[in-house]
């Protein structure tokens, strides 16, 4: 594997590439690098080449099926090329690939303009927005809200125990947005004086639910306690078509040692990274096909996805 590759495999690893959109953008650099980079000299050479970076990728981080996706494209895409012998070459292959994942990395880029401008319109005048973790679809959103002149605060929650609410928080008084940092802890006492949440998203099952920062349901409890609405930014390609055959999406557990580096040798720590909110508490998913029910992504997503279903 070359040196790129194993250096973006462990930075997804350590979490110094963070979010599901960074990674996936990620991953898919590290797959053309390493295409482009490759010697095999026949195809089925160069295609297993590919198959064996995709799956160490896919492990890099498990709870994050826009990264999945997007090597799925690329890996499907290469089986195509080879098998139905459109292109006999490896270089000429190679070609093909390497433009497929600039596509690829292009549409990325117009789909979270496009999920910018849904999220932002539905920012009420005013507004008291919260936010959980660190996710650069709602940064984007607040950014293009700011933009379009919007007069609004946001409340980041810290996140523990990795603190992204700091990443947040510096990019949007950065972007001259007005921001509070809370500890997590605190959500429910901003909760009374918020008029929305918005959050990212790792991850969306069949069922609409949300997969994302551990943290992220309580939140979306709170919401609903006070009455306030419920948003999840997120690209169609964070729908994880495993969860349609009644897999679930398996939740990342990380080292305790991000929570406390010498606990008492007796004491159980544990800690996911990511949490489930069901359906029933997100007003909507604001996607770059616009804001759709959780209860209809499941259909949009596979048509967007082609995903077909065999029997
Ligand atoms: C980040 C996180 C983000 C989503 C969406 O967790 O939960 O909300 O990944 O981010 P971590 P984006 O820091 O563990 O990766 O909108 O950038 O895809």
């Amino acid at each position: 594997m070359q040196k790129a590759v194993e250096k973006i495999i462990n930075d997804i690893k350590k979490l110094k590439i963070q979010g599901a959109r960074n990674v996936a953008k990620s991953a898919l650099t590290a797959l053309a690098l390493q295409i482009s980079a490759s010697r095999a000299d026949g195809l089925n050479e160069l295609y297993n080449e590919i198959l064996g970076v995709a799956e160490k990728l896919a492990n890099s981080r498990p709870t994050e099926p826009m990264m999945r996706n997007n090597i799925e494209d690329i890996t499907r895409f290469a089986l195509m090329q080879i098998k139905m012998k459109n292109v006999r070459t490896v270089g000429a292959v190679k070609k093909l690939l390497v433009e497929r994942e600039e596509t690829l990395l292009k549409k990325m880029d117009e789909d979270i303009a496009k999920i910018a401008e849904y999220g932002a319109k539905i920012i009420p005048e005013n507004a008291v927005v919260i936010t959980h973790c660190h996710s650069s679809s709602v940064t984007r959103i607040f950014k293009k809200a700011k933009e379009m002149g919007k007069n609004f605060e946001v409340i980041a929650c810290e996140t523990r125990p990795l603190y992204q609410g700091r990443i947040t928080a510096r990019e949007l008084i950065e972007a001259k947005i007005k921001t509070t940092l809370i500890v997590d802890g605190a959500v429910n006492v901003f909760m009374k004086k918020a008029d929305m949440c918005i959050v990212g998203a790792d991850a969306i099952t069949s069922r609409g639910d949300l997969i994302n920062k551990v943290g992220t349901s309580t939140v979306a409890h709170i919401a609903r306690m006070h009455d306030v609405s419920f948003y999840s930014a997120a690209e169609l390609f964070k729908y994880s078509p495993l969860t349609a055959y009644g897999q679930r999406e398996r939740i990342e557990q990380r080292a305790i040692a991000e929570i406390w580096d010498k606990p008492p040798k007796s004491l159980t720590i544990a800690n996911p990274a990511f949490d489930a909110t069901a359906a029933h508490y997100i007003t909507g998913y604001i996607t770059e096909v616009g804001i759709i029910s959780a209860q209809s992504l499941f259909a949009i997503a596979t048509q967007k996805l082609g995903i077909k279903i065999y029997e």
